[in-house]
């Protein structure tokens, strides 16, 4: 034998035992995919995988992904998880044309962590989450090994299309392409069975027919929307709002299953909730806006919307709750969600007569599935890992002393009122007006104290006072404009608003952690 055709079989032999290594990783997933889809889909090896790295992550970390990513960050989450997977997969098919034991059992400890990911995530639902990580992991185990031994030299199936030094290429060829062509199958099927138990949750959403309100809101005064073009909507279209939470996959509850539990310290009268009950009490209808606390200055993560709910104080009252300043034993509110999240709210501000409202519906349809069918809570004035429990299925009483929700477990703060801030919507950074009067408009919000005072500077110049669009509400955002007349050159355009209370934003920069960014907006421009 040449040494040329030495080198061009055990490079063929080598490729091919990458491409073993790469089938069992494929039919792996395919494997845990299907059993996920018996079990329960988030128990799929990537999810909770990429699920207990999220739980696990740094806050910093999360917030330079957030920052970078946006709302990617899952995506590139997710597929950093398979690149991974492709090395790995790639690195036990190499080691397994000479180890076939060590390679599969290789493909076993990735089982194991898969399967310890999943029994440690906060939803957790007993061993049989497990399941999917196990089996998908023994299924590539044992199909690494199978393949490894068609390659390996001493095989006893090697035929007439083998390798120089003994191995089968015709047999490996044929037991990969059943592999890849049965794993593909399984993945289908489990995707398809995955989707099929989605449907119910489909149907109870399409059959909600939401309630006129006992309690409408009140009718947004003309002008809230300014007429200026690149400023934010007002009232913010579903497709549109920012999401933010922890789930890979988004949690499909069927409406005519769920049930919400009221119950803990205090709770005198702890009671289970229907759906159906809920619609069928006096709802409300508010205008709310919502932010993030891992909105950076100037950032996204805030949006607006008009809700239809129950308001949350009559249901806890109804179970015998009662605010700490009436004596009531419990000071911390915990929702608890469908995907194991838990968020903790003051029971005082939720109770202070606000409208804190366990939402139905989101600008006149049904929640959307991202944004917490069938039910979300929310508290006027609270940042959302604080109140905004999306796919809510438990109320607990308890106390701040007692229990740290998931967020505060990582550090951020156990109360996060929202911060006053105002924000340039247009124009964008690095923009470059045309000369003359250039209008710069935004919003601002402060929700539960109002936004009274807007203010623009530019440059090292005097505050000038913005105009004001009415105010919705004091749980609405604000928009402002402001008529800048230009001169020539680069300027540097700042904005700050007061709240109701007379209490102008600070300057002082801080980062979102742990209580929410705080400081000035401000944007570069280059005037013609
Ligand atoms: N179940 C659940 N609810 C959740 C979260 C989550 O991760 N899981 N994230 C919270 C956070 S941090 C925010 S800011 C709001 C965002 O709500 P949205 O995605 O509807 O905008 O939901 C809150 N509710
Ligand atoms: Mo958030």
């Amino acid at each position: 034998m040449t040494v040329v055709s030495t080198f061009r079989t055990s490079f063929a032999r080598g490729a091919l035992g990458a491409l073993s290594g790469l089938l069992a990783g494929y039919a792996a997933l395919a494997v845990a995919e299907l059993v996920a889809s018996l079990v329960r889909p988030q128990t799929g090896p990537v999810t909770v995988v990429g699920g207990a790295a999220i739980d696990r992550t740094p806050a910093p970390v999360k917030d330079f992904a957030i920052r970078t990513f946006g709302e990617d960050d899952k995506l590139v989450l997710q597929l950093g998880i398979l690149a991974a997977l492709v090395l790995l997969g790639t690195v036990l098919g190499l080691v397994s044309l000479r180890h076939r034991r060590t390679g599969a059992a290789g493909v076993l400890l990735f089982g194991v962590i898969g399967a310890g990911a999943a029994l440690t995530r906060p939803d957790n639902a007993g061993v049989a989450d497990a399941l999917p990580s196990v089996a998908g992991a023994a299924a590539g185990a044992a199909i690494l090994y199978f393949l490894a031994g068609k390659l390996s030299p001493s095989s006893p199936t090697a035929d007439a299309g083998g390798g120089a030094d003994g191995w089968s290429r015709r047999g490996f060829l044929l037991a990969a392409s059943v592999t890849a062509v049965a794993s593909t199958g399984a993945g289908a099927v489990g995707r398809a069975l995955t989707g099929r138990r989605g449907q119910g949750a489909v149907a109870s959403r399409t059959a909600v027919k939401l309630p006129v309100p006992a309690s409408p809101a009140p009718p947004l005064p003309k002008g809230v929307q300014l007429k200026v073009a690149g400023i934010s909507a007002f009232t913010t279209p579903n497709k549109d709002f920012y999401r933010v939470d922890t789930a890979l996959v988004v949690p499909r509850v069927d409406a005519d299953t769920w049930r919400l539990r009221i119950r803990g310290k205090g709770v005198t009268r702890p009671r289970t909730y229907t759906f159906q009950e809920l619609l069928d009490r006096p709802l409300i209808e508010r205008d709310i806006t919502l932010t993030c606390v891992s909105n950076e200055v100037g950032g996204p993560y805030i949006g607006h919307a008009r809700w239809l709910g129950v308001r949350l104080t009559d249901l806890l009252r109804e179970c015998g709750v009662k605010p700490p300043s009436q004596g009531g034993k419990a000071d911390q509110l915990v929702a608890r969600s469908v995907d194991g999240m838990t968020l903790g709210s003051p029971v005082e501000e939720v109770m202070d007569g606000r409208d804190a409202i366990l939402a139905v519906a989101m600008n006149g349809e049904p929640l959307p599935f991202d944004h917490g069918f069938p039910v979300r809570m929310l508290v006027p004035g609270l940042y959302g890992y604080v109140s905004a429990c999306k796919w809510i299925e438990e109320i607990e009483l308890t106390t701040f002393d007692a229990y740290d929700p998931y967020w505060v477990k990582r550090k951020w703060a156990r109360k996060a009122p929202i911060k006053t801030q105002a924000r340039i919507d247009t124009p964008k950074p690095f923009a470059r007006p045309a000369a003359g009067t250039v209008t710069v408009a935004g919003v601002a919000w402060t929700q539960h104290r109002g936004i009274d005072r807007v203010e623009v500077r530019v440059d090292d110049g005097p505050w000038q006072d913005a105009d004001l669009a009415p105010q919705a509400g004091v749980d609405t955002w604000r928009q402002w404009s402001f008529p800048w007349n230009t001169t020539p050159g680069g300027h540097t355009l700042t904005v700050r608003a007061t709240d109701g209370t007379g209490a102008t934003q600070t300057e002082e920069r801080t980062r979102t952690i742990p209580d929410g960014a705080s400081g000035w907006h401000s944007v570069f421009v280059t005037a013609g």
